[in-house]
This record gives C-alpha cells, structure tokens and sequence, in this order.
C-alpha cells in the first residue's frame, strides 16, 4: 500500500506535512480534497472532515496536522524537527500551538470577511485584534535567535509558525513585513529552502 496524504494547496495545516515529508525525503501520493464538497471515501477515514489526513504504508490513518507530525518525526526520525529533551519538545509543542492557533483564527477571519458582506461584526474586530497580537509576539521570540526554539536548526515549531505567516499573505497581505523586521528575516530565510517555497499556497 503507498503513503496517502490527503490534502488541499492552500491549506496551511496540510503545508506542514508537506514541508516535514520533503525535508525527510518520504516518497507518497498527494490527493487532493476539494473542501466544498468533500468525498464520502474521504469522511469515512477522517471524521473531522479536514485536511489533512496522513495514511502510511501500513494503513496507519491520521488526522490532525500535529499528531501526524508527531507520528512521522517518531517513525521516520531523520531529521528530527521535534526535540528528543522532554522539556525542549514541550517548548516546540507549545510554540507549533500557539502558530496553530493563528492559523486557525486566520482561517476563521477569512471566512467571516467572505461570508459577511455588511459592517463589520464584532466578532471580526476580536479576530482581527487576536491576530495582530500575535505579530510582535513571535517577532520578540525570533529577535533572540535564528529560530524560534534557540539554536541552530529549525523545529516544527517553525514550519508551523511559516505555514501561518504564509497564509496570512495568501488571504490579506505581507504589510506585518514592514514592521517586524526578525520575522521578515526568518521568514524569507526560511524560503531559501526547497520544501518551502515550492509549497507557497
Ligand atoms: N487542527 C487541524 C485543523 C485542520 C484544518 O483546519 N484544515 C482546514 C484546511 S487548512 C480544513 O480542512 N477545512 C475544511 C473544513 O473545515 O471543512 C489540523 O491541525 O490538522
């Protein structure tokens, strides 16, 4: 049986399995779901109905980009993008969560402005707030070192955070550039490699 991974091009969450199955050269078929109309093969295997879903050869089937991640970097562990040290791998968890939670909230304020024409809803301004803080909030983490956790090698926390940072410019704009110049530096570094770049949504 091949590797599936069931996925979507603009989907940020499905960018960082991308990203992580490039960097360690994982041969597999890419599917990919259209999200307006999801296939019923493709509901069956991921009951939350979203990209992406990981099958490995054995069958193993996984949704949620975080425990794929988790999984592939355990199975095939080179090169590891979570730290072995316990308490390491607890800063990448919480740091690859915090980049999820900007993402999901992207996602939502994209939806909002598309589907609400009108003045705009409180809860825009509250989505829109949330996700401006978020800005300086890595930008100080990334002043300190050329990665997010430290150190000289990028972790899932990174890809992650990118994927979000990614997003943002495919649904509004890369202004945030102008005014955190640490996260533009990492961010376009970042872009030097192949597994990123060739996957901009
Ligand atoms: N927590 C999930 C979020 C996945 C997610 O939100 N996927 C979006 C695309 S980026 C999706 O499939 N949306 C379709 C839908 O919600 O119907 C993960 O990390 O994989």
């Amino acid at each position: 049986m091949s590797r599936i991974l069931y996925y979507h091009p603009q989907s940020n969450f499905s960018r960082k399995i991308r990203i992580l199955l490039a960097e360690k050269k994982i041969e597999l078929k890419l599917e990919e779901i259209n999200l307006r109309n999801k296939p019923p093969s493709f509901l069956e295997i991921s009951p939350i109905g979203k990209v992406p879903v990981f099958v490995d050869e054995d069958g193993t089937t996984i949704w949620d980009s975080t425990l794929i991640a988790e999984y592939i970097d355990e199975q095939y562990p080179e090169p590891r993008f979570y730290p072995t040290d316990m308490r390491q791998r607890l800063d990448c968890r919480k740091w690859e969560e915090v980049a999820d939670t900007l993402g999901d909230q992207i996602i939502s304020l994209w939806i909002f402005n598309l589907t609400n024409k009108g003045e705009k809803a409180p809860y825009q301004f509250i989505l829109e707030q949330s996700i401006h803080r978020f800005f300086p909030v890595f930008e100080q983490q990334i002043a300190q070192s050329e990665y997010l956790l430290g150190g000289e090698t990028w972790s899932m926390a990174d890809i992650s955070a990118l994927c979000s940072f990614g997003y943002y410019n495919l649904r509004f704009n890369e202004d945030w550039k102008l005014d955190y110049p640490h996260l533009k530096t990492w961010f376009d570094r970042l872009h030097q490699r192949e597994s990123v770049y060739s996957t901009i949504p």
